[in-house]
């Protein structure tokens, strides 16, 4: 899954991507390097960034659906937790929710979700942006995790969308610290216990530069998502999340024929 951020603020790629002509370039191109799955988000979720409203967010991301519906075929999907922007998305020729807060934010969005017939994908936060760190507490992070992504499961379940249409995401850096976010990586492999999809999204989040003992601009963190990528498809991952997606399908199809070979005892 190729991320293209219509956002002046995004951590990752410092906003490149703003204007939307060079959204849609960069969409394209995923595609043609080979992204199966083009994500497109309006609003960033840093800590700290700027929050819009819902209009501005739908402002940014309609027009970049729009074009890429036009010129790709691959399935698109739109990063928001809102009803609204997430209906004018589907109008717009976007196929999947992409829901950082597991159908929190904006319980209403499943309804859109189930009577359109999209896909979405669950992940999991806690909190909201600005104060998510203070959330980022566990005892046993993959257990909690796993139980607060089965009520989102059961949640959208309930709301009508069938259950084929449901992928999970264990949110890499929402809501935990680095070491939670490498356990639930480690152990990415406990998460097809729900029965769904697994996406992952290690794609130069900060999490990756604990062990490098040092600061590292997130455009220098392609070498860390390999290896962030690397274990999330030994572990079972069906969607990695990223920025460089030439460089990490590289990544991933050499990881894929690795695990081919895996020995099930
Ligand atoms: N991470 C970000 C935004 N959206 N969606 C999913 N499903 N999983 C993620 O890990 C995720 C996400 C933040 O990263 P970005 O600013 O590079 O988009």
């Amino acid at each position: 899954m190729g991320i293209v951020n219509v956002t002046p603020d995004s951590f990752s790629d410092g906003g490149i991507l703003f204007e939307p002509a060079a959204a849609i370039e960069a969409g394209v191109r995923m595609v043609e390097e080979g992204a199966a799955v083009i994500d497109v988000g309006g609003e960033s979720t840093r800590p700290g960034a700027t929050p819009i409203d819902a209009r501005e967010e739908e402002r940014r991301v309609v027009p970049v659906i729009k074009a890429l519906a036009a010129r790709v075929g691959v399935p698109i999907s739109v990063d928001t937790y809102r009803a609204t922007v997430a209906e004018a998305a589907l109008d717009s020729g976007a196929s999947i929710v992409n829901d950082i807060s597991g159908l929190r934010y904006e319980p209403e969005l499943a309804g859109v979700v189930a009577r359109r017939g999209a896909a979405v994908i669950l992940m999991h936060t806690r909190g909201r942006s600005r104060d998510m760190y203070q959330h980022a507490s566990y005892g046993d992070v993959v257990s909690e995790v796993l139980d607060e992504l089965r009520e989102s499961v059961a949640f959208a379940a309930g709301a009508g969308i069938s259950k084929g249409r449901l992928l999970i995401d264990p949110g890499l850096g929402f809501a935990k610290e680095a070491a939670h976010s490498f356990e639930a990586l480690a152990r990415l492999a406990e998460f097809a216990e729900l029965g769904c999809p697994v996406v992952a999204g290690p794609s130069r989040k900060s999490f990756l530069t604990r062990p490098l003992g040092g600061s590292v601009p997130a455009s220098a963190r392609d070498w860390a998502t390999a290896a962030a990528a690397t274990a999330a498809v030994l572990a079972g991952a069906h969607v990695v999340r990223v920025h460089a997606v030439a460089e990490m399908l590289q990544v991933t199809r050499v990881a894929d024929e690795i695990r081919r070979y895996y020995r099930v005892d």
